[in-house]
């Protein structure tokens, strides 16, 4: 908890740190009721900073250390007393003698007690760590920040019986008994490193074991540590690890450096996983998958974090961030490595519409509200509360853009130098900027405004053609609203992928003014100016342009594209994704349409050429299911209320649900073909966790939703076969799910029932089930998940379940969270308080959906505002909700 006035942290006052640490020996005493840490650090003048100030003498040194008692310390085997050093909540203080010299401090800790998931703490019966970004300074006294890089040897103690299982970072180098049941085990790590990527875990647990033979012919051992019962959900995660340390090689030759790759799964866990030297600590969420318990989301999720948390050894470990404004240095570039990976692994043009229509829905937002920063932010009062989506994702767009301006070689070559130049270094994002540049001779000034100037981008772009000339003219004009601390925006670097289709459907050859010959009939304009254009010649007939292909820049583009055009292109584009895209466009205007007649009070009338454009898809048997699929999803709620100035909640969900009921009626016959034909081909063969039997189940999936809305009898019954007959979870709660917001009473609660029934010891699964309900939009939403609060396997302390529930409710069921009287905001405004004590961060990131109060009418902004008031006045706030709070009240 704060006990002073938060302090704002700036990126402009980063200055090297004063003193360096050489080693750290670790040693833990794990105990029930308390633990002890000792360390003995090895540490010298930074001698950086000694030449940058040759003058003067000794700086003092101060250590970050938070709810640690001291037990001792002393200074070259000199033990101190009160006198010689000073002791504050966040810092310990002393003045050294010398240059170099050897601290050694023991404390005590209460890793049973520690209810924020940060630092050391229990999950369940085992002890894990969690110490990105700053949860190192909770274990022992440290500079804990990430340009201080340090060789450690850890020595773990704990009782032999319940923790037969000791591990940290590197590689074990002894191991023996101790007295009273006790056992211990030393790790050494051989590569320097920033404290965050410490951890430890110790516990009874079982692993899956295999190896890896890198590329230079070394053998890694790969072990992946569960709780016993879960022995047999770790194969998934296996297979992908061992196909992301293979791609790592392919892709971007980078080889695995130790002799041993461990991943534990815990049950406790803020985030998805982490990325710890040679040790990653995981969600259980995002390793253990089979079959029967996961879904096909889950598989991808599960490959895609392996993915993510094995690809930052290279980005982000071996090359690490100066300070924790350099983010997305890490993570911008790491959840771009794992979307190729992804990509490369399943289908490319199916994982780019899912990343682009999140971004766009919740990335969009959070740059559109109150928190909205930059890629790399310049303030800060809380770390934590910068683990966002515009670090992370728009941040992956980021690296996405350069990628496209320099092409796969040269970016290769850019990676090849950033590696070679920093390898064992902690550096900013212009470093990584700086070697794109000098591998690829290019300027990349202009570009870098990306990372320093938040908010979205619109693009707006109007055509001229000159049938006479034959001359073909787009016109472009940017800009950038205003956000928090940033008034005006100079214009970005917009790499707009792009072809004109003729009227046959064909792509032209793309000749500028300025050319002597055509450059193919797909490329890239580069966008530099405010405004600019850039003209065709040579162009036989007016061209129908196909924009921001594969979405190559995240701005919001605009183009007066009639439905008809919109048809066109998502018949005829080359490009996949944008053939989804003019769906969407399509989907949205007849969406805003009926939105508009719903608020005006007449009758919705549906535009039968959406019935017919998403018709001709179901009847083409030639197109990849998943993409059917993904075209038959319409826009979301959440991306409908993002693209709203003022957002009509009921309007919307009003205006979706007459769309989606119009569609199954008309679309009835194709939907049921398409239906019972995946189904039986689901029936009649064992789970894959495939790209062509995700597609296959996904269109299944999506046709039975439609289908269920005519609540025939037929459908009802193939529900109910689903649901009971598979031997997958993909299609048993994509029927449950159906169920759920069906009126049959009946039949969903006995299948919920039934669910919870078999699966009650299955903490993953019992998340999906609070999930469903949670977003389930029918009347009555929040006294469902009230009543589901007390359900015995709910508990606020288990951030899955919090937002398996909670979070599900506030984000994914918007008519009953915006209920007008204001009960889902209070209900959430109480649960956060309630959190802020518990788990500040997971309180922290609770909060987003009232943050977004500005899209909504003036009584709903007045009770969410009201809310966050409430909060703000409800006692003693963690450092990670204040910020959130008071910067959504300005
Ligand atoms: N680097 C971790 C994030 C940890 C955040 C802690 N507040 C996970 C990841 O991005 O790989
Ligand atoms: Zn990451």
């Amino acid at each position: 908890m704060r006990t002073e006035q938060p302090k704002m942290i700036y990126l402009k006052d980063y200055q090297a740190p004063d003193y360096l640490i050489d080693e750290t020996h670790l040693t833990f005493e794990l105990f029930e009721d308390h633990s002890l840490v000792h360390a003995q650090l090895v540490m010298r003048r930074n001698p950086e900073r000694a030449a940058a100030d040759p003058g003067a003498g000794l700086p003092p040194l101060v250590l970050d250390g938070q709810q640690l008692e001291l037990l001792s310390l002393s200074v070259d085997g000199r033990e101190l007393t009160p006198g010689d050093y000073q002791l504050d909540d966040s810092h310990l203080s002393l003045q050294p003698e010398a240059a170099s010299f050897v601290i050694d401090s023991s404390v005590r800790i209460h890793p049973e007690s520690n209810t924020a998931l940060e630092g050391l703490y229990k999950s369940g019966s085992m002890f894990c760590t969690q110490c990105e970004a700053e949860g190192f300074r909770k274990i022992t006294y440290y500079l804990d920040r990430p340009d201080v890089m340090s060789k450690f040897t850890t020595t773990l103690s704990a009782e032999q019986h319940r923790y037969p299982v000791l591990l940290s970072n590197g590689n074990p180098i002894a191991s023996g008994p101790d007295e009273g049941g006790r056992h211990w085990v030393t790790w050494e790590d051989p590569f320097k490193k920033p404290a965050y990527l410490f951890a430890l875990v110790a516990g009874d647990l079982w692993c899956v074991e295999d190896s890896f033979t890198t590329m230079t012919q070394r053998e890694v051992a790969l072990r992946i540590y569960v709780e016993p019962e879960n022995i047999d959900k770790c194969q998934h995660a296996m297979d992908s690890l061992k196909k992301s340390m293979r791609w790592d090689e392919e892709v971007y030759g980078r080889e695995y450096d130790l002799d041993i790759f461990m991943i534990v799964a815990v049950n406790d866990f803020n985030m998805g996983a982490m990325e710890n030297k040679g040790l990653n600590i995981f969600n259980s969420s995002c390793v253990l998958a089979r079959a029967e318990t996961a879904t096909d989301a889950a598989h991808q999720r599960v490959e895609a974090v392996v993915a993510h948390e094995y690809f930052h050894n290279w980005s982000g470990n071996r090359v690490t961030c100066r300070d924790w404004f350099q983010l997305s240095l890490k993570e911008g570039f790491t959840v771009f490595r794992d979307a190729e990976f992804s990509a490369d692994m399943n289908s490319r043009t199916v994982k780019r519409i899912e990343d682009v229509a999140y971004l766009r829905t919740h990335q969009f937002a959070e740059d559109a509200g109150p928190m909205a920063h930059p890629v790399r932010p310049d303030a800060f009062i809380e770390i934590s509360n910068f683990y966002t989506l515009t670090v992370y994702e728009k941040g992956s767009e980021v690296v996405r853009m350069i990628h496209t301006l320099v092409g796969a070689e040269g970016f290769r070559q850019g990676t090849d130098l950033y590696f070679a130049r920093h390898d064992g270094q902690a550096v900013t994002c212009d470093d990584f900027i700086k070697a794109m540049e000098d591998a690829n001779g290019i300027d990349l000034s202009q570009f870098k405004r990306w990372y320093s100037q938040g908010g979205t981008p619109r693009l707006a772009v109007g055509e001229a053609y000159d049938a006479q000339a034959k001359t073909y003219s787009l016109s472009f004009r940017q800009s950038c609203p205003a956000t928090p601390g940033q008034q005006d925006k100079q214009p970005f670097v917009i790499p707009v992928a792009m072809g004109l289709l003729d009227g046959q459907g064909r792509e032209m050859p793309l000749r500028l003014a300025d050319e002597a010959a055509a450059v193919g009939t797909s490329r890239v304009l580069s966008i530099t100016e405010a405004e600019q254009s850039f003209t065709f010649v040579d162009v036989a007939e007016q061209p129908l342009p196909s924009l921001l292909r594969g979405f190559s820049a995240p701005v919001k583009l605009s183009f007066p594209y009639s439905r008809d055009q919109l048809m066109y292109l998502m018949q005829h584009d080359s490009d996949g994704f944008n053939r989804w895209e003019a769906g969407q466009q399509l989907s949205v205007q007849v969406l805003q349409e009926l939105i508009g007649q719903h608020r005006r009070g007449e009758t919705m009338v549906l535009d039968q050429r959406l019935v017919k454009a998403l018709g001709s898809l179901l009847d083409n048997a030639t197109l990849d299911q998943a993409m059917v699929a993904e075209m038959l999803s319409l826009p979301g709620e959440a991306y409908l209320t993002e693209i709203s100035e003022v957002a009509d909640v009921d309007a919307i969900h009003a205006a979706r649900e007459f769309a989606r009921g119009q569609l199954a009626e008309a679309l009835f016959e194709p939907l049921w073909q398409r239906y019972q034909a995946n189904r039986e081909v689901s029936r009649s063969s064992a789970y894959v966790a495939e790209a062509a039997h995700f597609a296959r189940r996904s269109l299944q999936n999506i046709a039975l939703s439609y289908l269920m809305l005519s609540t025939r009898p037929e459908v009802l019954a193939a529900c109910l076969e689903q649901f009971e007959v598979c031997d997958n979870m993909t299609e048993r709660l994509a029927a449950l799910a159906v169920l759920v917001n069906s009126p049959f009473e009946e039949e969903k609660a006995k299948a919920l029932a039934t669910f919870a029934d078999f699966f009650k010891d299955n903490p993953l699964v019992m998340d999906q089930w609070f999930s469903v309900q949670a977003a389930c939009s029918l009347p009555g939403g929040l006294r469902r998940v009230q009543q589901l609060m007390g359900h015995p396997a709910f508990t606020l302390k288990n951030p899955n379940k919090v937002r398996a529930l909670i979070g599900a409710f506030s984000g994914q069921n918007p008519v009953n969270f915006h209920a007008t009287d204001g009960s889902g905001y209070r209900f959430l405004a109480d649960q956060i308080i309630t959190l802020n004590a518990l788990n500040p961060q997971i309180a922290a990131r609770l909060l987003a959906p009232l943050t977004r109060w500005g899209k909504y009418d003036a009584a709903r902004q007045a009770l969410m505002k009201g809310e966050l008031e409430r909060i703000l006045a409800s006692g003693e706030l963690s450092s990670d909700v204040f910020e959130v709070v008071s910067k959504s009240l300005v």
